[in-house]
């Protein structure tokens, strides 16, 4: 005789999702699906007549609404002191980003600011842009430290992520990003911060379990190709992953590199060759694309969208979220900008916001509403992708679930 099947936790009728099996190009949606959770992951998926006849504590009727996996955001530097709206207005009058750089401004200003400030003041500066995200739909966040250049402020920042994914109960993965610029008391030592980097900071901030991965910025006014290898093979010897901000403003190369190291992603690529994108391909490596920065910086070098597609090259999309380059808190806004500017389709912008971003944090148990997954959803006022990423601000989040349980949304 067989036993009583276990209860759902909860069940949501009649939505409309993508396909919920891989979440590669070709899928089609489910106009009626329904989707239940059992101990914090997905249990059942299918179309709503199929539901088997299992009792649920919990009954949702979503009459026909858009439901996504949980969004991911996994490119931003959200941990930061003040803002750089005054440079936002020297750019508008004319200044390069570059240029302020060179002149001690740029990432640095904020290094300094971000260095006056203690753990909690970062804390209660960068929650509310978090918030921003997870309103908007994101459910697991990667943040970078890079802006402390010094072990103690390096630290703070990683321990400040961390606290935001307790705080929010949401997941966050951080990446150290020691290699962001040269900091000051290394000013015309490039190469001895890069040793510090390798044989101090990496080491014991992963050793204290601060990290998740290991990035770096590859460019002209960032680190060069072979110092980003050193970090690359110390990254390797802890048995972490690596990423990487490559081919921003300049062709250095980069993201062959991080594709040689098995590298999860190579982010920005504006200037990304053909060779960048074949390498890629053959190792896995995400392409991560950042319109917000691009837009922000008014940009006009597109990445190499058709090159990634013809070679099969996941493409995710993330905000970039930093005081800088990119002052942008919704990753729906981002994945409009990577339609409009990029032209990526809206199933493409939506998978890069999910199943792709997932891939590009090495996290295998989110991104598709496939039985086994962790059941991190969004139930949205919207029909279709396509106007999903249509809305350019607004709020049209219905209910977001982490981890199986509601989040409180203050429009609801
Ligand atoms: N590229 C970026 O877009 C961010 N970091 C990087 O290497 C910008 C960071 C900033 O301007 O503060
Ligand atoms: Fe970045």
């Amino acid at each position: 005789m067989n036993a009583a099947p276990l209860p759902f936790d909860w069940v949501i009728r009649h939505a409309r999702i993508m396909a919920p099996t891989s979440g590669m190009a070709g899928d089609t949606p489910i106009e009626d699906a329904a989707v239940a959770c059992r101990d914090g992951t997905i249990a059942w998926v299918g179309a709503t007549r199929d539901l088997p006849d299992v009792p649920a504590r919990q009954n949702v009727n979503a009459h026909g609404r858009l439901l996504t996996p949980g969004l991911i955001d996994c490119h931003t530097h959200l941990v930061f002191a003040d803002d750089r709206a005054d440079e936002f207005r020297m750019r508008l009058e004319g200044a390069d980003y570059a240029d302020i750089a060179r002149a001690g401004g740029g990432i640095l200003s904020t290094v300094h600011a971000t260095r006056a400030a203690d753990e909690d003041a970062l804390l209660s500066q960068a929650l509310p842009r978090a918030r921003d995200l997870l309103d908007d739909g994101v459910t697991t966040l990667e943040i970078k430290s890079g802006y402390g250049l010094d072990l103690p402020g390096e630290r703070r920042m990683l321990r400040v992520a961390r606290r935001i994914g307790e705080h929010l109960g949401i997941t966050v993965r951080t990446s150290f990003l020691g290699l962001h610029a040269l900091p000051p008391q290394f000013a015309g030592d490039a190469d001895g911060y890069v040793r510090h980097v390798c044989e101090d900071m990496l080491p014991t901030l992963a050793g204290e379990g601060l990290v998740d991965a290991v990035d770096a910025f590859c460019d002209t006014i960032g680190f060069s190709r072979e110092q980003v290898q050193l970090l690359f093979a110390k990254a390797r010897t802890l048995g972490l992953p690596v990423k990487l901000h490559a081919e921003q403003l300049s062709d250095q190369d980069g993201a062959a590199l991080t594709a040689q190291y098995g590298g999860l992603s190579a982010d920005h690529l504006e200037y990304l060759s053909e060779r960048g994108v074949r390498a890629m391909a053959s190792a896995g490596t995400v392409a991560v694309l950042l319109p917000g920065a691009f837009y922000a910086l008014r940009e006009t070098r597109r990445p190499p969208i058709d090159a990634l597609r013809r070679h099969g090259v996941p493409m995710a999309v993330a905000t970039d979220l930093n005081p800088g380059s990119a002052p942008v808190r919704s990753l729906r806004l981002a994945a409009n900008m990577a339609c409009t500017l990029f032209r990526l389709t809206p199933d493409e912008a939506l998978r890069g916001i999910t199943a792709h971003a997932a891939r590009a944090l090495g996290l295998a148990d989110r991104g598709t509403l496939v039985p086994g997954q962790r059941a991190d959803l969004v139930l949205w006022k919207v029909r279709t992708p396509a106007e999903l990423v249509y809305w350019i601000g607004g709020d049209l989040v219905q209910q977001v679930y982490a981890g199986g349980r509601p989040v409180t949304h203050p429009a609801n």
